[in-house]
């Protein structure tokens, strides 16, 4: 059967960090590595190419198109499942990814058959194995009720479905050559995804990582991930598990395996505080086989912020590991939530603290508590936008009333800390020397649009103020 997996354009108003950048769909990636072991597949990327999508559609006759989403991505899904209904009513439609998994209701709509709450190779193989002799037969699929993972729209969606974790699926890399160069990860670029293991036992109240990825650290086989490596041919690579050098073995097996097949790459990794300092010889050695920066969820510069979002990090810790990454020549970038209840001094507190840690690099975000995580009820009464406006919860926009000042003042500290931080502290310096003026003025450009849309979401929600 011929499939056509589809990952949507960037929703015009979310405020994301797809401003500076975005990555290879590792997702649709790992379900055409299944699929296309019995099906003709093709996926079309829609942050990397801008097509007319009926006319598209027209020309590659899909008997099934398969939907990517994140929460933001509701509403184009929902357009997109719509324009393929218009033109062939009988095409079924599938949403599977992360919104399809946290909050299946979402795609509850005419125009969506399914929905993939759980993701798994049986699951995969069993609907669209049944899709393929429904269309044979030119019947409709009837049997799908037994197949994990997968809700019939129009069955309705039960309220209180499971969460469960998706099956690690190595990703089909050479389905999206096409785009591959135009991945980045923030300097990096070309750059590729790469995850070694699933899962967070640290469980921050506002992180949906351990939600969606299982509570406790599942490992692959290094075996699986050397392959990937091998195969990758992007000069970069980012480790997106929660804390890559959390296994000091493990990274010494790296390390040998880069060592054994004269592999040299540059990789980043998110890491935490405690890890480098478990691991420092190991770090330290990960450091001269191509480890330049990690990405360390700081998250707060105040001691009781930390222990309420249960980081296990303090302060000190914070300022030890910078310098320590530092002296090793590995750039620390740093991510940062605002709390909702900060005020002025907190704000100025923070920027302070952020000039004292210098990260090379930092994103910030304000404190996001998604559905269904123990900071949502917490702040349940104080959301500033409805469970479905989907578009809104991007991690990267003010979704809580603030206590300490209006919402107007509060917007205008988090413009003025990025401006700071966007501007002045992500020095320039730093970033022509590892990356050069493009990337400088990619990032600055960047940076410009995430103001605007800051903007433009303040002047949205003037009348809150
Ligand atoms: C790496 C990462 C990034 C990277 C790379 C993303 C990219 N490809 O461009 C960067 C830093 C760029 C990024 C950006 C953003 N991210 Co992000 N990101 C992640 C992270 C850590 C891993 C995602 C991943 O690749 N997982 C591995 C793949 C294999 O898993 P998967 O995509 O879920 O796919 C599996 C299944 O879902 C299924 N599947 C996927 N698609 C489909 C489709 C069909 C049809 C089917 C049947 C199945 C299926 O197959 C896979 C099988 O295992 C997750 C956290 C997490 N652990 O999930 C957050 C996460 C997904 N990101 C999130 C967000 C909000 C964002 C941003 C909006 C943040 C912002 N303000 O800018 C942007 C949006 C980017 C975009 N639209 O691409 C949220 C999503 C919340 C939600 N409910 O949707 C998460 C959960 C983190 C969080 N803050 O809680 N992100
Ligand atoms: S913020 Fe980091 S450490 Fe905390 S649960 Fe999420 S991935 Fe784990």
């Amino acid at each position: 059967m011929r499939i056509l997996l589809i990952r949507p354009p960037r929703p015009p108003k979310a405020i994301t960090i797809g401003e500076f950048m975005f990555c290879e769909p590792l997702g649709l990636e790992a379900v055409y590595g299944v699929l296309r072991e019995k099906h003709q597949v093709t996926i079309l990327d829609m942050m990397a190419e801008q097509v007319n999508i009926e006319q598209y559609l027209r020309e590659q006759q899909p008997k099934a198109v398969g939907i990517t989403a994140l929460c933001i991505d509701v509403n184009n899904v929902l357009e997109l499942a719509r324009v393929v209904k218009a033109i062939d009513a009988t095409i079924p439609v599938v949403v599977g990814g992360t919104q399809a998994q946290v909050i299946p209701h979402a795609f509850a709509d005419p125009a969506i058959d399914y929905v993939m709450h759980q993701t798994t190779k049986a699951g995969l193989h069993g609907l669209f194995e049944a899709l393929a002799l429904a269309a044979s037969n030119k019947a409709q699929t009837n049997n799908t009720e037994k197949i994990p993972g997968v809700l019939a729209v129009r069955e309705g969606i039960p309220e209180n479905i499971r969460l469960q974790k998706n099956e690690y699926l190595v990703p089909d890399r050479s389905s999206c050559q096409q785009y591959r160069s135009q991945y980045s990860y923030f300097g990096y670029k070309p750059c590729a995804l790469l995850q070694t293991s699933q899962g967070c036992s640290t469980c921050c109240t506002f992180c949906l990582r351990w939600r969606i990825e299982g509570a406790k650290e599942a490992h692959q086989d290094m075996e699986v991930i050397f392959r990937q490596i091998r195969e990758i041919g992007e000069p970069s690579i980012m480790i997106i598990d929660n804390d890559f050098l959390f296994s000091g073995e493990r990274l010494e097996q790296l390390c040998d395996f880069l060592d054994r097949e004269k592999i040299s790459k540059t990789f980043l990794c998110y890491g935490s505080v405690q890890s480098v300092l478990h691991n420092r010889k190991s770090v330290r050695r990960f450091a001269k086989y191509g480890l330049k920066a990690v990405l360390v969820g700081y998250e707060s510069f105040n001691p009781s912020e930390l222990a309420r979002y249960q980081k296990k990090a303090t302060v000190e810790d914070n300022l030890e590991v910078a310098g320590l990454l530092r002296q090793w020549g590995v750039d620390a970038w740093a991510s940062f939530i605002f709390h909702p209840d900060w005020d002025h001094a907190d704000f100025k507190a923070f920027r302070r603290y952020i000039r004292e840690l210098r990260p090379e690099i930092s994103s910030l975000s304000p404190l996001t508590p998604f559905p269904g995580l123990p900071a949502f009820q917490e702040f349940e009464d104080r959301l500033l936008f409805d469970v479905t406006d989907y578009e809104q919860w991007s991690f990267g926009n003010i979704s809580i009333r603030p206590s300490k000042m209006s919402l107007r003042a509060y917007y205008a500290e988090v413009l003025l800390t990025n401006l700071q931080v966007n501007f002045f502290m992500n020095n320039a310096l730093y970033l022509v020397r590892r990356f050069g003026f493009l990337t400088l003025f990619r990032l600055t450009a960047g940076g410009f649009r995430l103001m605007l849309r800051y903007l433009a979401a303040m002047w949205r929600n003037r009348e809150l103020s």
